[in-house]
C-alpha cells in the first residue's frame, strides 16, 4: 500500500495535537488525504499585539534584496495599522501606496476553492468524486479527484516549470498570450505525472487550472462571474478583480518588476500581461484591505458552510518542517508564538503577495513586494507574519524608510498606533 509523507511526521506539538485527535487509517493511492493536525485558537488574553517596528524591518529587508517597495496591512480588533516603504513605480518614483491594487498570483486559488467549495455545498459537486465525472475525459487518470486537485496531490505536472525555465524570455513568451484551459492542461499532459493520485502534496498550477474549468462547466459561465457574485460584491471589495486577458491593472495600483536569472540585470516591467497562463491559479488583482476582508470573511464563515470550511483548513504538512501545511486552495503556517494562520501565498512576475488570517478571522495580514524571482526578498517579506502575528521584534533595526500609510475613512480603526517617525 503506498503511504502518504503526513506518515512520516518528526513529534511535535501540533502532531500531539493530531493524535489527540486520532489519526485516519493509511490511506490508499486514490483515498482523499487524512486531516492530521488540528487547528489551536490562542485565548484572548494570549494574543501579542502586532510589532509594527518589526512589520517594517522585514518590508525594509525586502527592499535590502532588490524590492523596489513594499507594503503591509494588518486589521485586529484594535483597529488597521498599514505600512509602505520604497516605490510602486520606479520611473515615476510615485511612493508605494496601500490603496494600490497589484496582481496577487496564487492567492487567487483561494478564491477559486471558495468557489468551488460553495459548488458542493450547493450539491452541485462532490469532493471525492473523478474529475472526469464533470469533465468526461479530460484527465488520463479516473482516479484523480476533485480533492485531489484542491488539494495539490493529483500528481498533474505544473506546466509552468517548464514555460518559467528562462525566467524573462519565458514571460516575454506569455506575457501577451491568451490560452485556453485545454491548451494549459495539454500542456500538463505532455509531461509525465509527478505522483499516483493522492499520494503526496506536489504544488501545481495545473490543478486550479481544472478547478477554473470545474467552476465554468458547472455554472456555464465564466471564473470571473462566479468570483463577481460569490465573493467580490457580497464582501464588497471594490478593489478586486478578474479582467483576464486585459493586461492592465486598472486604477492606483503598484507596477511590478520581475527580477532577470542574470545577477546585475537590469529589473524587467511586467505589470502589463494577461496571466492567462495561470488564469484561476493565479490572476486575480486584489488590495491589501480587500485581502484583509477576504480571508477574515473566510475565517468568520461568512463565504463557507462550517462543513466546507472544516474541509477547507483540513490540513496535511507540505514539507517535513512541521509548519507548513496546506488544506484546500489555503496553506496555513504555524507561526514561532504557537498561532496558526490560514491564507496563501502568490508569486507573480513582479509581485510577492502573503495573505493570511488567524482562525477566529480576528486578525489578518497582507503583504506585498513590487518584485519576483528573487526568493530572498520573497523569504524577508513572509517576516510581517511573524511581527504581525507574533508581536515579534526585529532583530535589528535596519535604516527604515517607512511612514504610515494613511487609511480612508471607511477603515478608521478604533484606535490608531502613531506614525512611524525615521
Ligand atoms: C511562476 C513563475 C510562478 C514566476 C507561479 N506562480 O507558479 C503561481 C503562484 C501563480 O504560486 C517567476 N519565476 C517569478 C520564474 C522562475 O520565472 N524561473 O518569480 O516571477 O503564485
Amino acid at each position: 500500500m503506498l503511504r502518504s509523507p503526513h506518515r512520516r511526521l518528526a513529534v511535535g506539538a501540533t502532531v500531539i495535537a493530531a493524535l489527540a485527535g486520532g489519526l485516519a487509517p493509511a490511506a490508499t493511492a486514490t483515498a482523499a488525504p487524512a486531516p492530521v493536525t488540528t487547528t489551536t485558537t490562542p485565548a484572548a488574553s494570549t494574543v501579542p499585539a502586532p510589532n509594527m517596528e518589526g512589520v517594517v524591518a522585514a518590508l525594509n529587508a525586502a527592499m535590502a534584496n532588490g524590492a523596489p517597495g513594499a507594503m503591509a496591512r494588518f486589521s485586529g480588533p484594535d483597529g488597521v495599522r498599514s505600512r509602505t516603504v520604497g516605490v510602486r513605480d520606479r520611473e515615476a518614483q510615485a511612493p508605494m501606496d496601500i490603496h494600490a491594487r497589484f496582481r496577487i498570483g496564487s492567492v487567487s486559488k483561494t478564491f477559486s476553492s471558495v468557489v468551488l467549495l460553495q459548488l458542493v455545498q450547493e450539491g452541485r459537486l462532490e469532493l471525492d468524486a473523478p474529475v472526469n465525472r464533470y469533465l468526461p475525459g479530460l484527465l488520463p487518470d479516473d482516479r484523480i479527484t476533485v480533492r485531489h486537485l484542491a488539494t495539490h496531490r493529483s500528481g498533474l505536472a505544473d506546466y509552468t516549470d517548464a514555460m518559467f525555465e528562462k525566467t524573462v524570455p519565458g514571460f516575454e513568451a506569455v506575457r501577451n498570450r491568451v490560452f485556453s484551459y485545454q491548451e494549459l492542461v495539454d500542456l500538463s499532459l505532455a509531461e509525465p505525472r509527478t505522483t499516483e493520485p493522492g499520494v503526496a502534496y506536489k504544488y501545481s498550477n495545473t490543478n486550479f487550472v481544472v478547478v477554473g474549468m470545474l467552476i465554468e462547466k458547472l455554472t456555464g459561465r465564466p471564473v470571473a462571474d462566479a468570483y463577481e457574485r460569490r465573493i467580490f460584491k457580497p464582501l464588497k471589495l471594490r478593489g478586486t478583480s478578474y479582467v483576464h486577458p486585459d493586461t492592465r491593472v486598472k486604477g492606483l495600483h503598484a507596477r511590478g518588476y520581475l527580477h532577470p536569472d542574470e545577477a546585475g540585470a537590469p529589473l524587467v516591467d511586467s505589470t502589463e500581461q494577461t496571466v492567462s497562463w495561470a488564469q484561476s491559479a493565479g490572476a486575480v488583482i486584489s488590495t491589501p484591505a480587500d485581502l484583509n476582508t477576504f480571508t477574515s470573511a473566510l475565517m468568520r464563515g461568512r463565504l463557507l458552510s462550517p462543513a466546507m470550511l472544516d474541509a477547507m483548513t483540513a490540513v496535511t504538512p507540505t514539507d517535513t518542517t512541521n509548519t507548513r501545511f496546506y488544506g484546500l486552495g489555503l496553506r496555513r503556517y504555524d507561526l514561532s508564538c504557537g498561532t496558526q494562520v490560514f491564507g496563501h501565498t502568490g508569486t507573480v512576475q513582479g509581485f510577492y503577495t502573503y495573505a493570511f488570517s488567524t482562525r477566529d478571522g480576528r486578525r489578518s495580514l497582507s503583504a506585498l513586494a513590487n518584485t519576483s524571482n528573487h526568493g530572498a526578498a520573497n523569504t524577508a517579506l513572509g517576516g510581517t507574519l511573524e511581527a504581525a502575528f507574533c508581536g515579534k521584534k526585529p532583530a535589528a533595526a535596519p535604516t527604515a524608510r517607512a511612514f504610515t500609510a494613511p487609511d480612508s475613512a471607511t477603515d478608521l480603526p478604533a484606535e490608531r498606533d502613531l506614525p512611524e517617525r525615521h
